[in-house]
């Protein structure tokens, strides 16, 4: 059986990646690819704890190697017990982010060097990296605007606007590093257009 395909799904606050979570899935679908959906941090019993840990804006204050450490351990338990069984199961994993949003959050956020998060990418994902990733890109001041609307804001939400902004250019310039893996998709314009652009990429993709 070929092993599945790993694809994820980044961008900053309010970019819509939930919402076009179930677009890609049914689209992978209709192509009569089996698919599972997952998230990070999160995907196990363990790892959601972890996301809980991280998201709590009451929590007393996380160190930024505190922070890195707690998203890499999350991962390597969401690798071993679900998205490896999964791929070598022939379904693709379907990831609501993954290792190009600690390069985002911890390295442009919070100025993590580039070559430590590197060294955990390495320690905790072997040769795993996904095979594309689509990159949901606004201004920040329209995905925040749609966060707001959305929920509370969590400890990450709550960081002030240069944060994000630093965010943002962390993952476009982890687009411009692998341009083969992660393709930009405009996320600022009507949901059915950012929809045809998603279905343009990933049309390319399954060819
Ligand atoms: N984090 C980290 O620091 N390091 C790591 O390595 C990883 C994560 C993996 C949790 O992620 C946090 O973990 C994250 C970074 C950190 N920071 N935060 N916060 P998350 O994925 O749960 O967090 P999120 O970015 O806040 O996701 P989100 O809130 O779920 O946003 P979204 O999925 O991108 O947006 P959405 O919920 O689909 O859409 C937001 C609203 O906009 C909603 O009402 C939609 O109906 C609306 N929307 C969506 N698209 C459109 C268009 N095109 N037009 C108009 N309105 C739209």
């Amino acid at each position: 059986m070929p092993r599945g395909k790993f694809i994820t799904l980044e961008g900053g606050e309010g970019v819509g990646k939930t919402t076009n979570l179930a677009f890609i899935e049914n689209y992978l679908k209709l192509h009569n690819i089996p698919v599972s959906v997952t998230r990070e941090p999160g995907g196990t019993a363990l790892a959601e704890k972890i996301r809980k840990l991280l998201l709590d804006k009451d929590s007393e204050a996380i160190s930024e190697h505190a922070e890195l450490l707690m998203v890499f351990a999350a991962r390597a338990q969401h690798i071993k017990h679900v998205i490896e069984p999964t791929l070598a199961n022939g379904t693709w994993v379907l990831c609501d982010r993954f290792t190009d949003a600690t390069y985002a959050y911890q390295g442009g956020g919070r100025n993590m060097k580039n070559s430590t998060i590197e060294w955990l990418e390495n320690l905790v994902q072997g040769i795993l990296r996904p095979d594309l990733t689509l990159l949901l890109d606004a201004p920040v001041e329209i995905g925040l605007e749609r966060a707001k609307l959305r929920s509370n804001l969590d400890r990450f939400e709550s960081e002030k606007i240069n944060f994000f902004e630093q965010v943002r250019r962390a993952y476009l310039l982890q687009a411009e590093l692998h341009p083969n893996r992660i393709k930009v998709i405009k996320a600022n314009q009507a949901l059915i257009d950012v929809e045809n652009e998603l279905i343009n990429v990933i049309g390319n993709f399954l060819r």
